[in-house]
């Protein structure tokens, strides 16, 4: 027998990775825990933005890393799944900042720009120079975006003008680039358009005092009579409806899918510790069998979720998976790692309550993590369609 690894307990890791993919995870495990993990629990303390952030993931390849050219790295799936579990196993809303530029901004400009569009953003969002983000949600709709009140009017001059509102938007007020779904008067469908920061009209104002995800920035974005030239602005390959923007979320919901199980990770590690040095009774709590079944079932749903991911990231590359199997990995992986992690923490016992632990930000951000890009009841709906046939989201 292999001796057993309470780091990999199904020896994922060792066994089912090849050599590229482990100097890839290596690299971004390394910087994130010597870059990352050592400022997190002050820029959660003060909601702040770090601009050194972005330029640092991208000196190393870690922004828009599946795309090919343009300055990025061209990795695959399961390579991006990778980066995404390293950062998430140091906050949440770090994996946040890194999954919007990648899979939400350098994703749909890949896919759905002109070569212009692409040769002028790309490379500058690969670098961390450029900061973007991606407003689908508005205030009144946010499960459903399919009723988008967020307008584009086509002047016949060769302009768009874009009126609405998004909420609760990822890095939107340091923002240079902004990547807009409005719905086009012209044939009422859903279109993608790139808004430059600057342009008179759009304001995008930080959402202050947040509880969960406090180290990643979110914000509003408002757009009053927005005028953008439609050659340069319209994401011109994208499908008119929802479908392109839903294709960025099939990405995004998958990195999430890895990145929800780092942050697991981190709270087993750090409990494992815990109950090891701390003694009550004359023994280590670690010993006892309350606090064992709880890292017990906590490395469990981690070592499944990981499989779940990691096959879905082979599948990715093979080109042999659906989105139904983006909502099984999202909802499933979210959904535990935020059940696991809150009672990893009653092992903190009154430490629980100290920032000087992680396990507790991992808990308050996991709720979010659990609800964006789908929540965890949306991604049951779409799974019960799959399975049925039958759609429960409306009448
Ligand atoms: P429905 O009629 O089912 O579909 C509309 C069109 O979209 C197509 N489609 C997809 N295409 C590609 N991938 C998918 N996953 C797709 N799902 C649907 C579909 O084929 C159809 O195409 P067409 O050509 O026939 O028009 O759509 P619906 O309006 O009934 O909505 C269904 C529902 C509820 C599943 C959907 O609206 C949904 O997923 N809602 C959740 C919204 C959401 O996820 N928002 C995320 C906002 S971004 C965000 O949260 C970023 S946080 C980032 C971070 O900080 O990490
Ligand atoms: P609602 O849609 O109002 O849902 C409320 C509750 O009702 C949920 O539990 C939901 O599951 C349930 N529900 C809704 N419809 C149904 C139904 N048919 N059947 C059963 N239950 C239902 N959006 C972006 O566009 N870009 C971003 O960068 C972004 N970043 C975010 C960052 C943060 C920190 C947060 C909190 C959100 C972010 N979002 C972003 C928005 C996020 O995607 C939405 O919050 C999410 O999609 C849920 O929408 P909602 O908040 O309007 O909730």
């Amino acid at each position: 027998f292999s001796k057993f690894n309470w780091e990999d307990p199904m020896s994922l890791f060792t066994s089912q990775l090849s050599e590229d993919e482990i100097a890839i995870s290596q690299t971004a495990h390394d910087f994130c825990q010597e870059t990352l993990q050592p400022k997190v629990t002050e820029m959660y303390r003060n909601e702040s933005w770090d601009p050194t952030i972005l330029p640092s993931l991208g000196e190393l390849g870690l922004l828009g890393s599946t795309i090919e050219g343009y300055g990025c790295a061209g990795v695959n799936s399961v390579s991006y799944g990778l980066i995404a579990r390293e950062v998430e196993r140091v906050d949440s809303g770090y994996r946040s900042i890194m999954s919007v530029q990648s899979s939400l901004v350098m994703g749909p400009i890949n896919q759905f720009g002109t070569e212009a569009q692409k040769e002028k953003y790309l490379p500058r969002l690969a670098k961390g120079e450029l900061v973007g983000c991606f407003g689908l949600t508005e205030p009144n709709h946010g499960s459903d975006p399919s009723s988008m009140e967020t307008t584009a009017t086509d002047t016949s001059d060769g302009e768009i003008v874009l009126n609405g509102s998004k909420t609760w938007i990822s890095n939107s007020p340091h923002a240079d680039v902004f990547v807009i779904w409005a719905k086009c008067k012209w044939d009422n469908k859903i279109r993608g358009f790139i808004v430059e920061k600057g342009t008179k009209g759009l304001s995008a104002p930080a959402i202050k005092n947040k509880l969960q995800l406090r180290a990643s920035v979110t914000g509003s974005i408002f757009l009053e009579d927005v005028r953008v030239k439609r050659d340069e602005s319209l994401l011109p390959h994208a499908r008119p409806g929802l479908g392109s923007p839903f294709e960025c979320l099939n990405s995004a919901r998958y990195g999430i899918s890895w990145g929800a199980m780092g942050a697991l990770e981190a709270c087993i590690s750090e409990a494992r510790q815990y109950a090891l040095d701390r003694n009550q009774f004359g023994r280590p709590i670690a010993a006892f069998q309350l606090i064992q079944q709880k890292l017990a079932d906590a490395s469990t749903e981690a070592a499944l979720g990981l499989m779940c991911s990691l096959q879905l990231g082979r599948m990715k590359d093979t080109g042999e998976w659906s989105p139904e199997m983006v909502s099984l990995a999202k909802r499933n992986n979210c959904n535990k790692a935020l059940q696991q992690s809150r009672s990893l923490l009653d092992i903190f016992g009154g430490n629980a309550t100290s920032d000087e632990y992680h396990c507790g930000r991992h808990v308050q951000n996991l709720q979010t993590v659990n609800t964006y890009e789908g929540s965890y009841g949306i991604h049951t709906l779409i799974l019960g369609k799959g399975i049925t046939g039958l759609q429960a989201f409306a009448n």
